[in-house]
């Protein structure tokens, strides 16, 4: 029998969380987003031994970690997220690592490099949030976003090395689809993809992501032009087209 009662604890902007978001409406499970907005997170994850989000529980256990939750709903449904050729199989870990590890920790430090300021973060941590979070917002900003700043390793030069890392792993992606593929593994839309589109979305703003992306001219100058470089390049007019065509099914509601 399949689980059921599905939640997904979530931090609002949060691109590990979209993934697993989008994983979600794609194979339409109905759910519950818990959104929480940092530090209160901790306190829905560590019941289930998570400290990070996401976190997907169902009525028969949890999953702390947004690549487990993608293989455990691959197991689940009858739909496939992950490429099934097994000469697929070293590539598909291969990418999902490198989108895991590198493109995802270094879209979010750019990002938070740039948009490190109470205003900018509002929306973007608090659409969802229990509003006495949201009341709460002011008053811990500041130590929260010294956290971040730490945890991160925010400093005057590390939205320029990080984009220099997203572009690391843009070229790989437009080495990939230079052959003229339609995905990036097998022949049709897989985890693999997602997982690249989720994790890039940051710098690509695609306009169908769950936060609506923020007028370009309101952002930084120098986040303007790395997101433009970013939406032109063969990788990013991919992540974009995933989003266009494969980001629907909204299917859950949020709490
Ligand atoms: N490997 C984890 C990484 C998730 C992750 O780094 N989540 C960040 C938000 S993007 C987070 O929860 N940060 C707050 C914290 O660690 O307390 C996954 O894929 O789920």
């Amino acid at each position: 029998m399949l689980p059921n009662n599905f939640r997904l604890i979530t931090i609002p902007v949060s691109h590990y969380s979209e993934k697993a978001r989008w994983a979600l409406d794609y194979l339409a499970v109905p759910y519950r987003e818990m959104a929480h907005m940092p530090p209160f997170h901790r306190n829905a994850t560590k019941k289930y031994g998570g400290t990070s989000v996401p976190v997907l529980i169902t009525d028969t256990g949890a999953a702390i970690d947004s690549t487990d939750i993608l293989r455990y709903l691959d197991r689940l449904y009858p739909e496939k997220l992950y490429p099934i050729d097994p000469n697929l199989q070293v590539l598909t870990l291969e990418l999902e690592n490198l989108f895991n590890l590198k493109l995802g920790v270094h879209t979010r430090r750019w990002g938070y490099s740039y948009i490190l300021s109470p205003q900018l973060l509002y929306p973007r941590w608090t659409l969802g949030v229990p509003f006495w979070e949201k009341l709460l917002f002011p008053a811990i900003f500041p130590r929260v976003g010294k956290i971040v700043r730490s945890t991160y390793d925010i400093t005057e030069t590390s939205g320029a090395e990080s984009y220099r890392e997203i572009e690391i792993v843009f070229d790989r992606v437009d080495g990939l689809l230079a052959d003229g593929r339609k995905y990036l593994l097998g022949d049709k839309f897989s985890a693999i993809d997602l997982t690249f589109a989720a994790l890039a979305a940051p710098i690509l703003q695609p306009p169908e992501h769950h936060i609506k992306p923020a007028e370009l001219e309101s952002l930084p100058a120098q986040m303007q032009s790395d997101i433009r470089k970013a939406q032109a390049t063969p990788a990013g007019k991919f992540g974009l087209r995933l989003y266009r065509e494969y980001r629907h099914n909204e299917a859950q509601s949020r709490s």
